[in-house]
């Protein structure tokens, strides 16, 4: 009889249970049934005038029913609370979630991390060092004399206490040979500064410059490293020249042009209608350089290589003004992506 009472109260709990909408339904259901005065408190307690077999096996059908239902409860309302925080915040869980907006690196960082990857897999060693230097590394131990022009306030920003900002990557070269014996292949990349301003110059641009010093370094290794680094970047079927030039720090020196990405050598504005473009200087370095840093000119030889970063960037994306690297419209840096 009670056992038939029982299962009766199990079917109409578990049917009202599934009924449960909101909080104040779910309080109401636990006083109802588990409450001091509930259905199953007061069977319980009816239990203590049974026998002990029946008592025993009532108490535990009712006490297993008790447990469920406190733990079914407990996730029925956390559910509830749930689906009432998410209506509060208005929310739409089917909307696709918003994606953070990733940068990217400066189209300039970007051509800078990929010469040292080139460089570096032809053993080149990365070497940065400080913008503000004094005249001696920037100048004196790199055969530039007092009376060069590159020397004058009009080139050279100087500071009031003599020092002056690096108007090439140069000095870290002569640093880095100080700090070293050779053989070694460095390259030393980063800003540098010298007091010009058009389309084509910016007071603050970025160099990278290389040197490779080893007991029988040629000239050869100098053009077949810097024809390896012009098809790298530029293509492999990129076509390059060396013409003569004169620099104070390599003797000889040249400068190499590839043929116009554009036209590919017919002619054209960019190239000037030359047919070729001109992207780097280099040379043989000169015995002064290697006096200045104690290096025995009778054994070692070394060749050294400069170029512009924004030129290169100029010349592959066909940028036609420096300035707007610097300006920072998201539009052009956006698409560099
Ligand atoms: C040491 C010895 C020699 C680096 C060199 C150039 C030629 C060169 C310019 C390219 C465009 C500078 O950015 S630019 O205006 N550079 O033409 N640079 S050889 O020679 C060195 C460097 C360090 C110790």
């Amino acid at each position: 009889m009670i056992l038939e009472e029982i299962e009766k109260l199990k079917k109409e709990i578990w049917e009202s249970f599934e009924k449960i909408e909101s909080l104040s339904q779910l309080e109401k259901f636990r006083i109802k049934y588990l409450g001091k005065k509930g259905e199953i408190t007061s069977y319980l307690k009816l239990l203590k005038d049974f026998p002990l077999e029946e008592k025993k096996r009532l108490g535990k059908e009712l006490n297993e029913l008790k447990s469920q239902l406190e733990k079914k409860l407990k996730s029925k309302e956390r559910e509830i609370l749930f689906k009432e925080e998410d209506k509060d915040l208005g929310l739409d869980l089917t909307l696709p979630g918003r994606f953070p907006s990733v940068g990217t690196l400066h189209p300039i960082s970007q051509i800078i991390d990929e010469l040292c990857e080139i460089f570096s897999r032809l053993g080149f060693e990365v070497v940065t060092g400080p913008e503000i230097e004094t005249e001696y590394y920037n100048f004196t131990a790199l055969n530039i004399p007092d009376w060069h022009p590159a020397r004058d306030m009009q080139a050279t920003f100087y500071l009031k206490n003599g020092a002056l900002l690096r108007t090439h990557t140069s000095p870290m070269q002569i640093r880095a040979m100080l700090e070293r014996t050779p053989p070694l292949r460095i390259v030393a990349p980063g800003k540098v500064y010298r007091c010009d301003a058009d389309v084509r110059h910016s007071p603050m641009f970025h160099q990278i410059e290389g040197l490779m010093v080893d007991e029988d370094v040629s000239f050869t290794d100098l053009k077949g490293i810097l024809t390896y680094f012009a098809k790298e970047i530029f293509g492999e079927k990129t076509k390059v020249r060396f013409r003569p030039s004169y620099f104070p720090f390599t003797e000889p020196s040249v400068e190499m042009d590839i043929e116009c990405v554009i036209c590919h050598g017919k002619g054209c504005r960019v190239c000037g209608e030359a047919g070729w473009v001109e992207i780097l200087g280099a040379g043989m370095v000169h015995p002064e350089v290697f006096k200045a840093v104690n290096y025995d000119t009778n054994i070692w030889q070394g060749f050294a290589f400069g170029l512009g970063i924004e030129r290169i960037a100029m010349i592959r994306y066909g940028v036609e003004d420096i300035r707007m690297f610097f300006e920072n419209h998201l539009m052009f840096l956006q698409s560099f992506k």
